[in-house]
This record gives C-alpha cells, structure tokens and sequence, in this order.
C-alpha cells in the first residue's frame, strides 16, 4: 500500500461517547482533502466499549491499536505515533476540541521547514471559544511558567492536544519518551529541541469539552514529571544535545 501522507493518530480512554462523532466529522473532513490519510486509534485499555465503537466505525484507512490495563496518554500517544506509518503525523484528542480544520496552520509550518508544529491557545491569534474550568487555566499557567524555567524556554504552551510532527521527528521524538503520564507532550518537545529540530507554536482555536478525563492526581504527576525530565536528560536517557541547543534552545527568535 502507498504511504499515507498523513496519520491522525487518536489517544481513547473510554471514548465510546466521543468517538462516533468525532470519526463521522473526520470522514466528512477527509472528502475535503487530497490528502492520502490514515487514522490510528489507540484504545488505552478503555473498559467501556471503545473498541467495539471504533470497529463499527472502522474502515479503509482507520485502525485500531489496543492494550489493557489503562497506561495513560503519553503512552497512548507514544504507541499511536511510532506505529503510524504517514510521511506527517497528527496527534489530536478524542474530542477535537482543536477542529481538525486547524490542520492546514500546522501543515503550512512543517512546509516552510519546522520539524514539530504544535497548536497553541497561548499565542497571539488564538481562539477559545469555550473556555476550560477556571482552576484548570490556572493550573496550566503555573505549569507552563515551570516547563518554560526548567525545559523549554519560549514554549507558551505545551499542553494544547493537537500537534503536527514529520515522520522523522516523531520516530526520533517518541522513540526517546519514557514518560506514561500527562507530560509526554513536554518530553517529546524536549527531545525534538534537543535533537536540534525546530518547533513552531502555532495559535488555534479550542472548543473545551467538559466530560474531562484529567483527574487532579494525573495533574499533581505532571508536576513532578518535569523534575524527572530533566533528570533524565542530566542521566543521559534522551542522548546528547544537538550543537544548536546547546548553543542556546535552538532557531533564534518567538517561533521557538
Ligand atoms: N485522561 C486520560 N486521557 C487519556 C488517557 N489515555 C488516553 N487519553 C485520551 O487523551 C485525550 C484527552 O483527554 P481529555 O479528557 O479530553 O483531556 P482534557 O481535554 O485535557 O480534559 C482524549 O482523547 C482521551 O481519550 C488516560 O489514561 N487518561
Ligand atoms: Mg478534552
């Protein structure tokens, strides 16, 4: 089979409700597209019918990973975008509160050359046009001043579910991840930077959907993860720096 030109790939932890939705909109959207597109959903140990649903709604060009027990997002995400084959790979929530009508932003970045084109809610030009709850704005500001201090510098957020990596970048990026939780999309970053490979953050819009399922443990566990990314990296886990991060984080400049 030729080579999709682009992999979605969907992290799904009892998505049942979601995800018929969500893979109807995608159909839809794929008649929009000349793009050659395959859909890889990752059933992350789901006790709730999520892979019946995903079958039914299956067809050429969607599959279906699954592993049980529960093993959280980044490992989601983490099996989803190395087993993706697409020269480009998209990972985006179950409940695309980024639309995937975002994606021709991010696709613009990889064609003027950035490895990783991640979609932010924190730069100028954003939309949310339905807010999260209040103490999870909050906690995500105090979180990101934390990832900027000790990880990525310049990254105004990091958090935002729909990112565009090159089949390269997201071998290399995921590859190197070891982290489950909800920080992976900070190791990944950090990795790709460290790598030498640009990252441009790119405002989107975001529609929240409330049936959340981020507990306040899971929040508390990204905290820590930061300190152990950087542990990590100290340990020699994800290789030496590129020279240009070493040099100073990579591409000069806001885009960063
Ligand atoms: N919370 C959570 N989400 C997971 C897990 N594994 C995969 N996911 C998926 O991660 C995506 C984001 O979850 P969501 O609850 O919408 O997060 P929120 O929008 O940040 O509150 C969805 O596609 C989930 O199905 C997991 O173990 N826990
Ligand atoms: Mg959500």
């Amino acid at each position: 089979m030729t080579r999709p030109q682009l992999s979605i790939v969907i992290p799904a932890y009892n998505e049942a409700r979601r995800l018929p939705e969500t893979l109807s909109h995608l159909n839809r959207w794929f008649r929009s597209t000349t793009l050659r597109t395959e859909v890889v959903i990752v059933d992350d140990g789901s006790t709730d019918g999520t892979a019946k649903v995903a079958r039914e709604a299956g067809g050429e060009g969607i599959s279906l990973l699954r592993h049980t027990p529960n093993r959280g997002k980044g490992y989601a995400v983490r099996r989803g975008m190395l087993a993706a084959r697409g020269e480009r790979r998209l990972m985006t929530d179950a409940d695309l509160s980024t639309p995937i009508e975002e994606l021709p932003r991010l696709m613009r970045e990889l064609d003027h050359g950035a490895a990783v084109a991640i979609g932010s809610r924190a730069v100028a030009g954003a939309r949310i046009e339905v807010h999260q709850p209040a103490y999870r704005e909050a906690m995500g500001r105090v979180f990101n001043r934390l990832v900027q201090l000790l990880l990525l510098p310049g990254l105004k957020d990091t958090q935002c579910g729909f990112k565009l990596f090159t089949a390269r970048a997201a071998a290399e990026a995921f590859g190197a991840c070891r982290l489950d939780g909800f920080s992976f999309d900070v190791e990944a970053l950090f990795v790709a930077r460290r790598r030498g490979r640009r990252i441009v953050e790119v405002p989107v819009v975001w529609r929240n959907d409330e049936a959340s399922r981020v507990s306040l443990g899971g929040g508390g566990a990204a905290f820590a993860d930061l300190f152990r990314i950087r542990f990590l990296a100290w340990r020699g886990v994800y290789g030496p720096a590129a020279a240009s991060e070493a040099a100073g984080g990579g591409e000069p400049g806001p885009s960063t």
